[in-house]
């Protein structure tokens, strides 16, 4: 993790929106109910109707689950796939936003496939934006983004290729961007720029593997758990087996009450660590609702990247045990025969498995408690 050089001022409300929408949007966000000093003042100067809940803390968003009785599903079932159907209602800390989010983005699913290679050298010239972007049907989010969506952009690269990268801020809060898979001078490349301005570094990745990117601005906390994350995947020079590959980026969305259809990422609920919701690829259990999808002899190799902001992923996929998980840049330092391995926060890793059978096989965050909310989808092997 990164330090930035610049120290920006404490995010505002009034930053979330763009000045040719600023009232439209405190009005129907009246959200960031952060507890960073000044945010209050913020908060109340600008958007009278907000309705702030920076007095969120886990126990009483862990007693608010409960009396929804939601977490206490009273159901089992022998068959996995049942037993994580409980996860395809409403989720027990997702209040329904329904249809009041006006100018939230439609729902989609985040595609998981690996995007294949360029032709070598890559030039990405991406944008700050802040979207309320639809992450299931009945829950929208006040999201801060790299590129309009949340997780950002999936970057693919081989070792050795140069990355040249210009990030251009479009929002009145400072961001920055900070590459896991780069050896580079942070205090230089990964400083904050303010709205209206650009920074633009290149870099060669050393190592393949599974690499978090982060806006890493201060509170980095914040800005990680507003959305502002995406993955970059570097590939070997020498290919690896020949084998589907996805792409799961795991991460923790702590959330404020809806206020006009959407709801804000929430500070105080961060430092709790207490999180609403657990995903992959941004969306609760958008691959229960459509798997992934391959073919009995293929091989799969699932590149996770845990985003976290705190926790860890244990990644597992039931009915199966992982042929090989790279545990550092593949193809080196692989360990075979694995049936739960841990992404730390802030890591990626690579897991491979063979589909010898057909059938519907759940991948999950075998922390249950936090593949319960939202972290599991279905890797659906057809014959
Ligand atoms: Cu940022």
């Amino acid at each position: 993790m990164n330090k930035p050089d610049v120290s920006p001022a404490s995010p505002r409300l009034s930053d979330f929106a763009e000045p040719s929408t600023r009232r439209g949007f405190l009005a129907n966000a009246s959200i960031l109910s952060l507890t960073i000093p000044g945010v209050g003042a913020a908060l109340a100067a600008c958007s009278p109707s907000s309705q702030a809940t920076g007095d969120s803390t886990a126990v009483s968003n862990a007693n608010q689950a409960a009396a929804t009785g939601s977490l206490m599903p009273g159901q089992h079932n022998s068959d996995s796939r049942l037993d994580s159907s409980l996860l395809n209602g409403h989720h027990p800390a997702a209040s329904l936003t329904g249809a009041g989010a006006p100018g939230a983005t439609a729902f989609h699913r985040f595609d998981p496939i690996l995007p294949p290679l360029g032709s070598g050298d890559l030039k990405l010239n991406w944008h700050t934006k802040q979207v309320a972007i639809r992450i299931s049907e009945d829950t929208v989010v006040a999201g801060w983004t790299f590129e309009g969506d949340t997780p950002g952009p999936i970057v693919h690269c081989r070792v050795g290729d140069n990355v040249e990268f210009t990030l251009t801020n479009d929002v009145d809060i400072p961001h920055s961007m900070d590459f896991h898979a780069a050896q580079i001078n942070p205090k230089v490349a990964f400083r904050s720029v303010p709205k209206g301005q650009s920074v633009t570094f290149s870099f060669k990745p050393k190592y393949a593997g599974a690499f978090m990117y982060h806006c890493g601005t201060s509170p980095v906390l914040m800005h990680i758990g507003s959305g502002m994350f995406g993955a970059i995947i570097v590939s070997p020079r020498e290919p690896l087996p020949p084998a589907k590959e996805f792409v799961l980026i795991q991460n923790e969305l702590y959330l404020a009450d809806a206020a006009n259809g959407i709801r804000a990422f929430d500070y105080q609920k961060m430092l709790g660590t207490f999180p609403d919701l657990v995903v992959f690829n941004g969306r609760p259990n958008q691959y229960m609702k459509d798997p992934i999808k391959v073919k009995v002899g293929d091989r799969v190799r699932f590149w996770v990247v845990n985003m976290g902001p705190t926790h860890a992923c244990n990644f597992h996929v039931v009915g199966e045990q992982f042929d090989t998980v790279y545990l550092a840049a593949p193809p080196a330092s692989a360990i075979h025969g694995v049936q739960t391995w841990a992404v730390a926060p802030g890591g990626g890793m690579a897991f491979e498995l063979v589909c010898d059978v057909p059938g519907e096989f759940p991948f999950v965050n075998h922390g249950f408690g936090h593949g319960q909310k939202g972290g599991i989808g279905i890797l659906l092997v057809e014959s």
